[in-house]
């Protein structure tokens, strides 16, 4: 068995438990993570691509953003498509000069995960969480298991930064936790291909077949996605169906055909909505993914995720320092202002961009894409969410 001792007990090395270690670290605040996958499997697992401008400029403060700051594509604006037309929100425009920058999650992960090892520090990789304790009196105990022993961590504090219906929120009696839940009637079906993108911004379309988006990772790397019924596998979809559908939902008269590559990673994905709250019980602390889900067409989930663990530092820090409590007595109650909003974002997107069986539901859609492009208001609301909804 492993005894080990520390002032924060890090549940998960995604991107919400790596830039809280970074963060405490160079606060001189003693942390350690513990993450059940491998090193390598983090590094490859492909997720979310766009950071906000208030994310990305944190992110380089906290010197985190040196290669996302190069490598990272820089974007002035997003495509909304349907009714075969497309249309351009202008978000520098609209926000006063903001941009969001496309950069893979594992790219930070692998920045964040190289920060730490370089300059000394650990993670225990193999290691799975499987209980809490203590969590409401002073000294926190997390148990687990690693590759060859079984560990034991005594803290401050612990976080759980573990992903959704993960070991921290599990920990945590149902009476003490609210869930709020809501699921979609379609999944993301999600490719990356060796192909050069066909387009420089984003582009979300909302066609009568279903939904898609182009995005992308780099000049030689696209990532696209269809929006396909929640019982659909991976079998059902060769790479020719993918292609043929992808080319029918986005192409329009004026605009080309979608570059094709060979298909390098394909994963489908349950379009839900959760929040569970408060996001603290005791001295565990919830921040991510394990408090909050959105459905990924509003891009919010990596940045939620960041801008908890902004706040939750600060508040440790200030804990650690001084005893001054405050921060942590605030801290569920900050992020979930701003969770809530996110979530509304992007139920708003989801519900806008994804055709309905239902025929009115199918017209109010309609109406709202019009309104979002057609009308100064509705585009800067628009634009300031997408662009930085954490800072507003
Ligand atoms: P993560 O990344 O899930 O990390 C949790 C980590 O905890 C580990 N873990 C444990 N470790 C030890 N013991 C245990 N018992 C453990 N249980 C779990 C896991 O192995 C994992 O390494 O959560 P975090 O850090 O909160 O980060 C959240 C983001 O990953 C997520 O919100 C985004 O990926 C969502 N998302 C997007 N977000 C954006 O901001 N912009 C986007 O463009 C965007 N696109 C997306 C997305 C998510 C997608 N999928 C696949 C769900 C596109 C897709 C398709
Ligand atoms: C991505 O590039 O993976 C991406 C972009 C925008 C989204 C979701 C995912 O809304």
């Amino acid at each position: 068995m492993k005894d080990l001792r520390t002032q924060v007990a890090i549940v998960g090395a995604g991107p919400a438990g790596l830039l809280l270690g970074h963060l405490l670290r160079r606060e001189g605040v003693d942390n350690v993570i513990v993450e059940r996958r491998s090193r390598e499997y983090v590094e490859q697992r492909v997720r979310a691509g766009v950071i906000e401008f208030g994310i990305a400029n944190f992110l380089e403060e906290v010197g985190a953003g040196e290669r996302l700051r190069r490598e990272g594509l820089t974007h002035h604006g997003v495509e909304l498509r349907f009714d075969h037309q497309t249309h351009r929100v202008a978000l520098s425009e609209l926000t006063e000069g903001k941009t969001i920058t496309v950069y893979g999650q594992q790219e930070l992960v692998k920045d964040l995960i190289a920060l730490r090892l370089g300059d000394g520090g650990e993670i225990i990789f193999d290691a799975e969480v499987s209980e809490l304790d203590e969590l409401l009196g002073p000294r926190p105990v997390v148990r687990g298991r690693g590759l060859e022993d079984e560990f034991r961590i005594e803290c401050d504090f612990v976080a759980g930064c573990d992903g959704s219906f993960g070991v921290a929120t599990r920990s945590v009696p149902a009476t003490a936790l609210q869930r709020h839940e809501r699921t979609y009637p379609f999944s993301w079906l999600g490719i990356l291909a060796q192909a050069a993108p066909t387009t420089e911004e984003l582009i979300y379309a909302r066609h009568d077949r279903g939904f898609a988006l182009y995005s992308m990772r780099s000049p030689t790397v696209s990532r696209l996605y269809l929006g396909v019924a929640p019982s659909d596998t991976l079998e059902m979809w060769s790479d020719e169906r993918i292609w043929e559908e992808l080319n029918v939902r986005l192409t329009t008269e004026e605009s080309p055909k979608v570059n094709e590559g060979p298909i390098m990673e394909r994963s489908i994905t349950a379009m839900r909505s959760v929040v569970v709250e408060p996001m603290r019980y005791g001295r565990l602390f919830l921040a991510g993914d394990a408090s909050h889900i959105v459905p990924p067409t509003g891009a919010k989930g990596m940045n939620l995720a960041l801008g908890d663990i902004r706040v939750l530092a600060d508040a440790v820090v200030a804990q650690l320092r001084s005893g001054d409590e405050r921060l942590l007595d605030d801290y569920s109650a900050t992020c979930l202002e701003r969770v809530w909003r996110a979530e509304e974002f992007s139920n708003y997107m989801t519900q806008m961009l994804h055709p309905s069986e239902d025929d009115f539901e199918n017209g109010v859609q309609r109406a709202r894409l019009r309104q979002a492009v057609t009308t100064r208001e509705a585009a800067t609301v628009l634009a300031r969410n997408y662009c930085d909804l954490n800072s507003i």
